[in-house]
């Protein structure tokens, strides 16, 4: 990876005003109750621009008239984060995984006084100071302020000359367009997915709860070296498929009924986005394959689509027209709008650092970037909901399917639970 984050910084310098500066905060976990906080998970900008994962760094990147200088700050180590927490990386560390130059890397009690060099007219390290202070502003909600917006706070207060601006239409931009190595990444949580997709089918017939195949998911994909899933499992049988974001999966597994999930490992820190659906019995009813091979068709026909100049317009419409004429065929709707009653989110999203990455929607496929497709046929009043979903790499000529060996015809799937528990 450490290719990547120096290609990934050069691509961003060329994308900043000349005389600017952007800071990245690495972030920490979060706290939970009482004294515990969850797991630490890195600020995926951060990440993507460091290879760096440890709490509480800071990324100064300066982009002057003439050069760029890039800067870590990283925590220092005391006896009781030792004992307690367990080392932060060290300086030389840090250095090998993101390609800064270790003379360039301090602790972060110095940010301050690096700060005020970089802004002091008289000595500014960049020659001028800058004007412009770019920040990570990626806001999922007004309730939850970006991280950087209270780090920063601190720093706006003594230097009213600067002009802040969001980092986020260029870093959303470079990264819809993934490198090799994060091509590694993804196909190795794709993998970890398989893995633990294959277990639950393996162990669906011998269960009796949602849970139970969440923990088999979960059980696998940590087997497999994955440090965990991207987002919490969906499992979802009858009509819990029927809502979208069901997640608390304490339900009794009915046994004709079919059971949908939609769950992804995560590999060092990138996402992978499976959506799958089983009959818990093993065999399909003729109903059920009916309306499973009808999602099935338009996943497939709906990847074929994929290549680059096309929008995701086109594939939106082009799966939920599929969608109408293929339940009109069977008489489950008569009008065009009543598909919105079976079918109610689009076809994908980009997938990448985020299991739902950033990115820019508004333009055309290009190669390199990676998204997933998913269409689906919810129906609560014979409590079957249907989600097939995989993971497309775009390339020059058309697409690969980075998920093409997770089974999903009917056949396949019933033959793999029939095979005897080993
Ligand atoms: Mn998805």
């Amino acid at each position: 990876m450490l290719e990547h984050v120096v290609e990934a910084r050069k691509k961003l310098y060329e994308r900043m005003e000349s005389e600017s500066v952007a800071l990245f905060f690495a972030g920490s976990a979060p706290h939970r109750t009482t004294d515990q906080y969850y797991k630490y998970a890195p600020q995926r900008n951060f990440y993507y621009l460091t290879n760096l994962h440890e709490p509480n760094m800071i990324l100064m990147m300066l982009n002057g008239k003439e050069d760029t200088k890039t800067y870590l700050f990283v925590e220092e180590n005391t006896d009781h984060i030792i004992k307690w927490e367990g080392a932060r990386m060290e300086k030389q560390a840090a250095s090998e995984r993101s390609g800064i130059d270790i003379a360039n890397i301090r602790y972060l009690k110095e940010f301050d006084g690096m700060f005020h060099q970089v802004m002091n007219y008289a000595r500014s390290v960049m020659g001028t100071p800058p004007k412009t202070l770019y920040l990570d502003l990626y806001h999922v909600d007004p309730k939850n302020p970006p991280i950087a917006l209270e780090q920063a706070d601190r720093i706006l207060k003594n230097y009213k000359e600067l002009t802040v601006k969001a980092i986020n239409e260029h870093t959303s931009y470079l990264r819809m367009f993934k490198s090799d190595a994060e091509i590694k990444q993804i196909q190795a949580a794709i993998n970890h997915t398989e893995k633990g997709l294959n277990n639950v089918m393996k162990k669906l017939k011998a269960r009796s709860h949602e849970y139970q195949l969440e923990a088999d998911f979960l059980h696998e994909i940590t087997l497999s070296g994955s440090e965990g899933n991207a987002f919490e499992t969906i499992a979802a049988c009858s009509d819990n498929a029927t809502v979208l974001h069901y997640i608390e999966n304490r339900d009794v597994l009915k046994k004709d009924a079919l059971i949908l999930f939609d769950l992804g490992a995560l590999h060092q820190n990138y996402a992978s986005d499976i959506s799958r659906t089983y009959p818990v019995s093993g065999k399909f009813t003729k109903r059920q394959k009916t309306l499973y091979n009808i999602v099935l068709e338009v996943n497939k026909a709906t990847i074929e689509e994929i290549r680059p100049g096309v929008t995701w317009k086109h594939l939106n419409d082009f799966a939920k027209q599929m969608l109408i004429e293929k339940t009109k065929a069977i008489g489950l709707i008569k009008e065009d709008t009543e598909i919105s009653e079976l079918y109610y989110h689009s076809i994908g999203h980009f997938m990448g650092l985020d299991v739902h990455d950033v990115g820019h929607y508004n333009i055309p496929l290009e190669a390199g970037m990676v998204l997933t497709i998913e269409p689906g046929l919810y129906i609560k009043d014979e409590g079957i909901g249907i989600r097939i979903e995989d993971d497309i790499l775009v390339t020059k000529d058309g697409y690969k399917n980075l998920s093409q060996s997770i089974i999903k015809e009917v056949e396949d799937i019933e033959a793999f639970i029939a095979l005897d528990e080993k």
